[in-house]
């Protein structure tokens, strides 16, 4: 089995508050179908969730009760979202369910508790992709969290042992700098732990979760000696097909550890 995460960059315009990109995910999912492989399927919040995530500080946990009407718009937003990500599956052939970490799971102090989800095996059993998407989690310590969709990948992959992961952005890989303020920035077609310190953790967006650092250390957190940990850009046609049927693609390969 693949695991892939589609990220926000991909599904939605980061900038726009709620702005889905229908037209790349519904390629994307046809990429999917096509390749003819196991999948299991996690996406990010993009603008439906991070913008208003970082204005009420859901990140902090509750700090101020004047958060609380936030944290139920956030939810709202990232399951229309996540709903519109499941339609273009439909359409492309692909039986997906909406599996709501906010609803199904737990955080405490930020850390995911998922154990053997009875839920996931379940739809995975009957051929039925579960598709789990960052969200906003109740915590046990802070009283509620962020979720990101990396945190999902990582615990789905401890659980799961995928064959290889593979996360999809807007950009060809991992950059020293930010690719889209620096011209000069380098690709890196390879990321171990001893090339994170050249990683820039400057963001172009708001983002709540982490920025490229954080994403790189994930990344290795989740190679094995038998699983390579990728990321490509998905607004390429074709890319991601050709990365899940194991062709050599412009990319970022996470190897080695943390
Ligand atoms: O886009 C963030 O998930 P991510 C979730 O995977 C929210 O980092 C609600 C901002």
């Amino acid at each position: 089995m693949i695991l892939i995460k589609l990220g926000g960059s991909i599904i939605t315009d980061k900038s726009q508050y709620r702005t889905f990109n229908r037209y790349a995910v519904s390629r994307l999912c046809g990429e999917i179908k096509n390749s003819g492989e196991s999948v299991l399927m996690v996406h990010g919040a993009g603008s439906f969730g991070h913008i208003l995530a970082k204005k009420y500080s859901l990140q902090d946990g509750l700090t101020d009760f004047g958060q609380v009407p936030a944290v139920a718009r956030v939810q709202y937003d990232v399951r229309e979202l996540n709903l519109m990500v499941i339609k273009e599956m439909l359409n492309a052939g692909i039986p997906a369910m909406s599996v709501p970490p906010g609803s199904c799971f737990m955080m405490d102090n930020g850390k995911l508790t998922v154990g053997d989800s009875e839920i996931i095996r379940s739809a995975l059993h009957m051929s039925i992709m579960p598709v789990m998407f960052g969200d906003v989690v109740f915590d046990r310590s802070t009283g509620f969290g962020i979720c990101s969709g990396d945190q999902i990948v990582e615990v789905l992959c401890r659980i799961y042992s995928p064959k290889k992961v593979v996360f999809v952005s807007d950009v060809d890989g991992l950059y020293d700098t930010n690719p889209k303020s620096n011209p000069n920035s380098n690709l890196l077609t390879e990321v171990t732990s001893e090339i994170l310190g050249r990683i820039s953790d400057e963001s172009s967006v708001d983002d709540v979760t982490g920025g490229v650092r954080a994403k790189a250390e994930a990344m290795l957190r989740m190679t094995a000696a038998e699983r390579d940990c990728i990321l490509v850009n998905g607004s390429v046609p074709g890319r991601l097909y050709s990365s899940l049927k194991g062709e050599r693609v412009i990319s970022t390969t996470a190897r080695g550890g943390l």
